[in-house]
């Protein structure tokens, strides 16, 4: 019976290794056809299976009928590991796609920034990017995605996580998690609710600014590859003299900025939730030119102090005529990750994680998520969560002073003094007297009401159509002092604005799956 069932089964392996082996290498699709690759890439099976303490599984264990289970080690070890198998998910930018490659100097602004990943022109940094919908399934959601790169330099990790928006929600941290449950499901339908978007929106109408952007044209990009990137804050920095400089990064595609309209992305959506993912990884492993400049606005604190508005406010846009681009370098993607889990699931970004030259954003927001992100990391993949191959800072030379705690500890700094200060050649600080301190932006209440104005005077009659149209589509299933307070707002930004809204708002009907639910 034993030896029958493993004659069946070696065939039934020989049998399907030839049937793959036939297919026709040119029709092959990175992505659908990844599997297949794999195989035309190997000879023969890999090696033999073992469970993971590397005994080889005889195949007897691979069936387990009229066998007693607790002596299959396989069979129990291959169950129990899959029960534990999720690990906590972002709670925002929960899905997302991510690759591999370089930052390249392509400008000298060593002037106003000493971080020495910059320092010489044509430098090559490597880089990971996560790109991730805020929320949602799909990739074509009208909200915001993120755009996140991490650069291993030789002095430690620098993470830049944007957005694709030049302006995020809110100023004040505070509102976050409001913002992040307004925004989210119900708690009673978990279904999306336009009554707690619209009120968040409308209490706090700072948020109208990246709203332009999310229900204007530029609300879904057409892929990753056509998408912009902004760092938002504005971050100081500094050169070899200790003088302070202020900046705002923009990533800007090459390809082309290029973006989806509302009908475009819901048929996308339900075609193919994971449009963008298969987009960039089919880019990528046929060896297309996936890049994107670099760019900086650059304010001394000269500018810093005389601008009439907040430098720092992150519901703003720094004016590009005032404060216009500066280039500094590229990135290309020339990758793809191997695992998705391993390099992507478990890639954490913390606006934390600086280098020397580069202080921060000088704003209350990014004070907040300097120690937020690691904490959320710490519960995502543990207090070790550098020790993972992708967050290592694989570049520079690593001396901390933590022990222990949840795997993987790598070496555990070995068997080097584990206490600072001490007298036995334990690992010494650097002294850089020359690191300046952060400057103290004053950070008055947010009213960006005239630029949202501006922004709306600057789109064309269809765009203003098109923004409308998204509006009014989200707003319609709100309660009716909701829209009008909403209204209100839009009219005060522009008469012409609110009274369109309104019409749009007339000219729809909200859907009633039933009648007299209160009577
Ligand atoms: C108070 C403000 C904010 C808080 C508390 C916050 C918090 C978080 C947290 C906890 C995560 C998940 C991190 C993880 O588990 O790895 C996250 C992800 C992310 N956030 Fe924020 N965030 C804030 C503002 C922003 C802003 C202003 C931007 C853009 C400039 C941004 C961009 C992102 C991106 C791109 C990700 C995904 C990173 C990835 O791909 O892994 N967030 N945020
Ligand atoms: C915000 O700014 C606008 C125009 O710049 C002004 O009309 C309005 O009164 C301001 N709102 C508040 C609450 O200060
Ligand atoms: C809304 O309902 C009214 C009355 O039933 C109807 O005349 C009108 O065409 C509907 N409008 C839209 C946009 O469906
Ligand atoms: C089905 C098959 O190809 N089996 C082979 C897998 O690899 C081992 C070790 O090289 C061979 O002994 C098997 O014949």
């Amino acid at each position: 019976m034993c030896i029958k069932t493993r004659h069946i089964q070696l065939f039934i392996f020989i049998t399907l290794a030839s049937i793959v082996k036939s297919y026709n290498q040119q029709d092959l699709d990175p992505v659908n056809d990844q599997i297949v690759i794999y195989s035309l890439q190997t000879k023969g099976n890999i090696t033999i299976a073992t469970t993971s303490n590397g005994e080889p599984v005889d195949i007897r264990y691979t069936s387990t009928l009229n066998k007693e289970l607790l002596n299959n080690h396989f069979f129990l070890e291959t169950n129990t590991h899959l029960n534990r198998k999720n690990i906590p998910l972002r709670f925002v930018h929960t899905r997302g796609s991510g690759a591999f490659g370089y930052f390249e100097v392509t400008h000298d602004i060593t002037n106003i920034c000493r971080a020495d990943f910059l320092d010489t022109i044509g430098k090559r940094t490597p880089i990971a990017v996560r790109f991730s919908p805020v929320f949602g399934s799909a990739d074509t959601n009208r909200f915001p995605h993120g755009f996140a790169v991490k650069f291993y330099t030789e002095s430690g990790n620098f993470d830049l996580v944007g957005f694709d928006t030049p302006v995020f929600i809110i100023k004040d941290p505070v509102k976050f998690p409001s913002f992040i449950r307004a925004t989210s499901r119900n708690p009673a339908t978990n279904t999306f609710d336009s009554n707690m978007l619209w009120d968040f929106i409308t209490l706090n109408p700072e948020s109208i600014n990246i709203f332009m952007y999310v229900f204007g044209d530029s609300g879904i990009p057409k892929g990753y590859r056509h998408m912009t990137g902004y760092g938002i804050h504005t971050f100081q920095v500094h050169n070899k003299e200790g003088e302070v400089h202020f900046i705002r990064f923009h990533i800007i595609p090459n390809a082309g900025r290029k973006y989806f309209t509302s009908k475009e992305g819901q048929q996308l959506d339900g075609e193919d939730p994971d449009s963008f993912t298969r987009d960039l990884y089919d880019a990528i492993a046929c060896g297309k030119e996936v890049s994107w400049k670099i760019a900086v606005q650059i304010l001394t604190l000269e500018d810093l102090k005389k601008a009439n508005i907040d430098i720092s406010d992150v519901t703003l846009k720094l004016p590009l005529d005032i404060y216009p681009l500066q280039p500094v370098g590229k990135i290309v993607l020339n990758r793809n990750p191997i695992n998705y889990f391993a390099e992507i699931e478990q890639l954490a970004f913390c606006p934390s994680n600086l280098v020397r030259g580069i202080d921060g954003g000088i704003d209350k927001l990014f004070q907040a998520r300097r120690f937020l992100y690691e904490d959320a990391q710490y519960y995502r993949l543990g207090v070790n969560k550098n020790n993972i191959e992708v967050n290592y800072p694989r570049n520079a030379k690593v001396h901390a002073y933590n022990r222990d705690g949840e795997a993987p500890v790598r070496a555990n700094e070995r068997n080097s003094p584990n206490y600072y200060i001490n007298s036995f050649n334990g690992a010494m600080f650097s002294f850089e007297t020359d690191r300046p301190d952060l400057v103290q932006a004053v950070q008055t209440p947010p009213n960006n009401t005239a630029q949202i104005a501006q922004t709306f005077k600057d789109m064309s009659m269809e765009e203003q159509e098109r923004l409308i149209d998204n509006i009014v589509s989200s707003l319609s299933p709100s309660i009716d002092f909701i829209q009008n307070r909403a209204v209100k707002i839009f009219t005060e930004i522009n008469p012409d604005f609110g009274e369109r809204v309104q019409s749009g708002l007339q000219n729809s009907n909200k859907t009633k799956a039933c009648s007299g639910i209160l009577s």
